[in-house]
């Protein structure tokens, strides 16, 4: 069965108040996402070793294989994008208390878990993303990986919370300035909900 593109948990209109336009969003959803999912198809149509996988398998499966690359940069993104649309919330910002009292066990303060997570994410050279990881030890850490790659794909630990950091995610918003896309993804738009609900 072919991978389809989810639908978005709210309007492409509800994130405009919290810094993220409606064009960027029908964009980045419509065109890029759906760019990946397209692609990966086509992929799964040719290879026989790819089909019948879940796309979390054809992420591992793909991952470190050379010739394999372009699987895992579009299963990666579709992977990837999925989580970032239920990342993302029109009451964004919010930190639940479970979640806050780990924040503040696992990094100091929850400003330092914001400061992580912006060192992070602005020092990802060129296009990638920034992670809330429920590390294998059971703590929270702030990483940061290459293009598609991912958590679940160099086995760092359970995915939270991902920051797209691809200019295609903020350029209409916020031009060439990251770090300002950052500080207003984490205290705006973020679904800490969700990632309070994945801790475990
Ligand atoms: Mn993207």
């Amino acid at each position: 069965m072919a991978f389809e593109l989810p639908a978005l948990p709210y309007t492409t209109a509800d994130l405009a108040a919290h810094g993220m336009c409606q064009e960027t969003l029908e964009l980045h959803h419509g065109k890029h996402h759906q760019a990946y999912v397209t692609a990966l198809n086509g992929f799964v149509e040719k290879n026989a070793d790819l089909q019948g996988k879940t796309l979390e398998e054809i992420v591992t499966f793909s991952h470190g294989k050379a010739d394999l690359a372009p699987v895992f940069n579009n299963a990666g993104q579709h992977w990837n994008h999925i989580l970032f649309w239920e990342n993302m919330s029109p009451k964004g910002g919010h930190i639940p208390g479970k979640l806050e009292a780990k924040l503040i066990q696992d990094f100091g303060s929850v400003a330092a878990f914001k400061e992580a997570m912006k060192t992070a994410a602005t020092t990802q050279f060129g296009s990638g993303w920034a992670w809330l990881v429920l590390g294998t030890d059971g703590k929270l850490k702030a990483t940061k990986t290459p293009n598609g790659s991912n958590p679940l794909a160099t086995g760092e630990g359970r995915a939270l919370l991902g920051i797209d950091v691809w200019e295609h995610s903020y350029y209409l918003d916020f031009r060439n300035r990251r770090p300002d896309y950052v500080t207003n993804w984490l205290d705006k738009l973020a679904n800490y909900e969700f990632a309070e609900a994945h801790l475990g």
